[in-house]
């Protein structure tokens, strides 16, 4: 059952400007009374039948949140136009109540359950191979970073990408800050565990906490990037409030979510769908069309919001600026 299905054909103003768009989208969205109208106003919905009655539901949570995000008056943030997208921005309400967030449960309507997240205090560890192990709250580590906005593609090993707005700041400069020994290696990212009010945490066959991890010479590159903010604003605790990686050229199961700790290690981390199910998901997790998931082709895409699919491009577009750092590594499993 679907309401109102728009092709990509009909988007191409968006796909022209889209960052001018989605915020005059955007300013329109917050002039207006809540529900009847943003459904009417080309609310895109998936194939998938249960998200069909969420889009409107969305702006209510939104409404209804107790706390607001401390955070709010640093956006917008100065757009980065060094990234460019070859398609439209996703809507914000789809991007929004369709999300991976197995902490919440294992179905995408997780939304209304992570407004439960705590988000201050927030408290990051950064430990491990550094000069000094040490621990910072959220804001002051924002007051530190460079924000800025981005706009990235982002591919599910399922097979569904979307491209949005984030705000933020490069992962390197995070690095850079924790000033990691030389004997680091690799980058290993922890999400916070409670199982209070995460309640799949409770579900014991999960390998919790979600962790996820990177090379160092990955987490330095110039696409890996720290999401504070989402469409403009703080990032919505469904979408991994309040820091969440980004590797656009990577499936999305490495852009962990909700990340207390950021641990500098000579090992290998492995990852929380790696150790789940080894054979399916890997440490590199590099998006190729041409290597198929086990169970599924990857060649190509449900574009979200669309009912098309589209070729799915190595490293998800981004060759030009991450395949050097596997020109080395031809005997590991890349792609996978
Ligand atoms: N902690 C945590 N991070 C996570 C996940 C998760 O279940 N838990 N899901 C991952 C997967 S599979 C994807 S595709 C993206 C989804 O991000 P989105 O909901 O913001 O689109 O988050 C990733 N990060
Ligand atoms: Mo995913």
């Amino acid at each position: 059952m679907l309401i109102r299905v728009k092709r990509g054909w009909e988007m191409s103003e968006r796909e022209a400007t889209p960052e001018a768009v989605y915020r005059d989208r955007r300013r329109l969205l917050q002039g207006m009374v809540a529900t009847p109208l943003i459904l009417g106003m080309g609310s895109v919905l998936s194939a998938c039948d249960d998200n069909v009655a969420e889009a409107g539901d969305a702006v209510l949570v939104a409404a209804a949140d107790p706390k607001p995000d401390p955070s709010a008056g640093l956006y917008p943030v100065t757009h980065n136009l060094r990234y460019k997208l070859d398609r439209p921005v996703t809507d914000e309400e789809l991007a929004t109540t369709y999300n991976n967030f197995y902490e919440f449960g294992s179905s995408k309507n997780i939304h209304r359950a992570a407004q439960q997240l705590p988000i201050r205090p927030w408290m990051v560890r950064f430990d491990g191979l550094v000069e000094q192990p040490f621990e910072m709250g959220v804001d002051e580590l924002l007051a530190k970073m460079p924000l800025e906005e981005r706009l990235y593609r982002h591919r599910c090993v399922e097979a569904w990408s979307m491209a949005v707005p984030w705000s933020g700041f490069g992962l390197r400069q995070l690095v850079e800050f924790a000033k990691p020994l030389s004997g680091a290696k690799y980058l290993k990212m922890t999400t916070l565990h409670d199982p209070d009010v995460m309640r799949g945490q409770r579900a014991s066959w999960y390998p919790w906490p979600y962790v996820e991890g990177l090379t160092i010479e990955e987490a330095t590159n110039e696409l890996a990037f720290i999401a504070t903010g989402l469409y403009g604003k703080p990032i919505p605790r469904q979408n991994g409030a309040p820091l969440r990686l980004v590797t656009p050229w990577k499936y999305g199961f490495k852009c962990i979510k909700s990340v207390v700790a950021f641990e500098f290690t000579d090992k290998r981390p492995v990852g929380f769908w790696e150790e789940l199910q080894g054979s399916e998901y890997g440490f590199w997790a590099n998006v190729n069309p041409e290597v198929a998931h086990p169970r599924w082709s990857q060649a190509t895409e449900q574009v979200l919001g669309s009912d098309e699919r589209v070729p799915t491009q190595l490293y998800n577009g981004y060759g030009e600026f991450v395949a050097d750092l596997y020109a080395d590594k031809q005997n590991e499993r890349l792609f996978m």
